[in-house]
């Protein structure tokens, strides 16, 4: 399972969806490929995703989200027990300082192989870096919720890659770095194909 999200904050793309919806009904190393949209919403996010986890009974899930203003593609490493919204999402909520889940742990690790996939990446010439924060917004929100959801079950490889502006996008943006949606269709292809190749 691949996710992305829909458009927010006045973009009239989101380059995660742009990025991930080509992969749907693709195969790769012997899996099949289901790509699927998430709402820019704190909350009703994680029921969608909960939902399609349900569902699907994934092998291996790779949520994915922009971040505008990055230079390269950030695999994510650790989701954290916080909505802190900068602006508000696209039902207009705004949470300061909650957590995603109630007593939930501070804190959960992604389970994909980060430093593999980060090698391989970089290896086909895709630029790309761990990052220690996947923020407070509904990037974040909806990657704890999809490491919490996933907790009993460690067969599953779960985690989230944030991804820079499309080059339209960061024409609207002075100076901001951007990358190609296609280019990053090819490396999530890749990050899907070593998460599943990468023994746990
Ligand atoms: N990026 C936002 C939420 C949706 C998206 O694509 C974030 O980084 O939290």
């Amino acid at each position: 399972l691949v996710t992305g999200f829909d458009p927010f904050e006045n973009e009239p793309i989101n380059p995660s969806w742009e990025a991930v919806r080509t992969l749907d009904g693709q195969g790769i190393a012997g899996a099949d490929i289901v790509a699927r949209q998430l709402p820019t919403i704190f909350g009703e996010s994680n029921k969608v995703l909960g939902k399609l986890l349900q569902t699907l009974q994934p092998d291996v899930v790779i949520a994915v989200g922009q971040a505008g203003g990055r230079a390269e593609m950030a695999i994510e490493r650790v989701a954290i027990n916080v909505d802190d919204a900068r602006i508000p999402d696209n039902a207009g909520q705004q949470p300061i300082d909650v957590p995603v889940v109630a007593d939930g742990p501070a804190a959960y690790f992604s389970t994909l192989p980060i430093k593999a996939m980060r090698e391989a990446l970089r290896g086909a010439g895709f630029p790309v870096e761990v990052s220690q924060t996947a923020g407070t917004y509904v990037c974040n929100h909806v990657f704890y919720g999809l490491m919490h959801a996933l907790r009993r079950q460690r067969a599953v490889r779960a985690g989230f890659i944030h991804i820079p502006y499309s080059p339209a996008q960061a024409s609207g943006h002075a100076g901001a770095a951007s990358l190609p949606v296609e280019t990053v269709t090819a490396a999530l292809r890749l990050a899907l194909k070593v998460a599943l190749k990468t023994p746990l």
